[in-house]
């Protein structure tokens, strides 16, 4: 039953995203070319997406161009055009400086300005318009994250034949946060219109569903929601569940094991003069990762004297982001300004308190980095998951290294084992960290070993397994499966 005029396009699966799996780059001479960037879900839906003939439409990461689907490693590509004006009101504006921030407990205030969401609505338009354009009849089609609520609605008013999952990969807030938002109807109807919406942690899920109920009256039942459907009193079912993402967990422990990765490991403990125990962050630079929260607590400990200089150093990677948002320029200048400070009090002429890199790194030398630290801080105030934790956790194979954790990190929920944090807490961020230094080696390994069993266990493609599974009742979406 297509609305009449809506072609319908080739491909079984079509997962729609902000950002394509690849960059569309112009280099310093001119030269233009395609580069892969290989993240989780890409390596997650790759053999999904090659078996049953799936197509990604996103953006590619460059302004006012426009291209043609192409073929990519045996993946469709089906680029969305932006403008500069989309990438200031769509992404900057209304993803990055208003559902962001609300999204995350409102640890920066939100903007609300209309014609930001004007444009993320006529954004996801354009989105939702180019899946439907590509997708077969009766095809699944799998939308991610908060830069592109209202896909769900117009796909399937689009196209009502498609089976639609939407994935929300941050937080999503408590109602009494969430209510702020001038749009708040609109984007719960816009997420409505997907058969299955997954978050991170159940409480996501259950503070959407009390969402739905104070603002449309809705019936909701366990992880079920029975919406309105056409004026004749039927009603259509959909689940709002939890479905944590993880990571390849096995590709991270590959590269750990790697003679080359492990000597450059032992070189970077050189290099920063073989101190006793070495502390590590690594974060986009984000308000929402507690970065400031950290090296407060660090810089107490080495005033108070319970860590010296000489035994301990913090390597924090802040890697470079959002740099064109008000709050993330603020947010450098306010870190830089402490690292610098704490750097001035209490570093020695052959140790740094903090080693700090305004950097991304290649995935090697994260991986290094990990194998090479003895205690990972993760102090989020907010975060949807944090992969961070779990790919610490998968590098770890020697079952050794201390992974201190925030509770308002998603990855809490399963990482139990972990050294658990209220980062607001700084004098038990303090305390934590200086149980991290003193743990002993038996406690430090029957701890790991139990994280790693809950990262193996649950890895991307798990994840991505059951989702699809739970969006198809396993039967649309499988590998092997032969056309037609
Ligand atoms: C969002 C949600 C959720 C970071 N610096 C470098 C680098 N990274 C990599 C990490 C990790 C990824 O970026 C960051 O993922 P996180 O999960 O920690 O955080 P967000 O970017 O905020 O991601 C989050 C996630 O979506 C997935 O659903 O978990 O809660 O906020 O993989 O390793 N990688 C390299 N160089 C760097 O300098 N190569």
């Amino acid at each position: 039953s297509r609305r009449s005029g809506q072609q319908t396009g080739r491909y079984s699966l079509v997962v729609v995203s902000n950002r394509l799996p690849v960059d569309f780059e112009v280099g310093p001479d001119g030269a233009e070319s395609w580069t892969t960037s290989p993240g989780g879900l890409v390596t997650a839906l790759e053999p999904l997406m090659r078996a049953s003939d799936g197509a990604w439409v996103g953006w590619p990461g460059v302004a006012d161009r426009s291209f043609e689907p192409f073929e990519n490693d045996g993946i469709s590509i089906v680029p969305v055009r932006l403008s500069k004006q989309d990438i200031e009101r769509y992404y900057e504006g209304f993803s990055n400086d208003t559902l962001w921030p609300l999204y995350h407990d409102v640890i920066s205030p939100p903007s609300y300005h209309r014609e930001w969401w004007d444009s993320y609505v006529a954004v996801n338009r354009r989105f939702a318009q180019a899946a439907a354009d590509v997708a077969a009849t009766g095809a699944t089609v799998w939308v991610q994250d908060y830069q592109l609520q209202l896909v769900p609605r117009m796909l399937r008013e689009a196209r009502p034949d498609l089976v639609i999952g939407f994935f929300n990969h941050i937080p999503f807030p408590p109602y009494g946060i969430y209510s702020q938002l001038p749009w708040r109807k609109q984007i719960i109807d816009g997420l409505l219109g997907a058969d299955l919406i997954g978050f991170q942690r159940s409480a996501d899920a259950s503070n959407f569903s009390s969402a739905v109920r104070r603002l449309f009256g809705f019936t909701t039942r366990g992880m079920a929601i029975d919406v309105p459907d056409g004026d004749l009193g039927r009603t259509r079912r959909v689940i709002a569940k939890p479905f944590p993402i993880s990571i390849d967990a096995a590709s991270f422990e590959e590269l750990a094991r790697r003679p080359e990765i492990q000597a450059r490991a032992k070189q970077i403990r050189e290099d920063l003069g073989n101190p006793k125990k070495i502390m590590l962050g690594v974060d986009r630079l984000d308000y929402t990762k507690g970065i400031g929260h950290r090296i407060k607590a660090y810089g107490e400990l080495l005033r108070d004297g319970r860590l010296a200089v000489d035994d301990v150093v913090l390597v924090q990677v802040a890697s470079p982001s959002r740099e064109r948002v008000g709050a993330y320029m603020a947010l450098r200048d306010e870190i830089e300004l402490m690292v610098g400070r704490l750097n001035g009090d209490y570093s020695t002429i052959s140790h740094a308190a903090i080693s700090y890199h305004h950097h991304g790194y290649p995935r090697e030398e994260m991986v290094a980095l990990y194998l090479a630290s003895d205690i990972m801080l993760v102090t989020a105030l907010r975060d949807g998951m944090n992969l961070v934790a779990k790919e610490y956790v998968a590098v770890r194979f020697d079952n050794d290294g201390v992974l201190v954790l925030s509770e308002f990190a998603g990855a809490a929920d399963e990482l139990r084992k972990a050294v658990r944090i209220n980062p607001h807490d700084i004098d038990g961020v303090k305390d934590a960290i200086i149980d991290a230094v003193e743990m002993p080696p038996r406690e430090r390994s029957k701890r790991m070993r139990a994280l790693r069993r809950k990262v193996f266990d649950n890895d991307v493609a798990a994840w991505s397994a059951s989702f699809l599974e739970t969006l198809t009742g396993g039967a649309a979406v499988q590998p092997g499966v032969p056309e037609n």
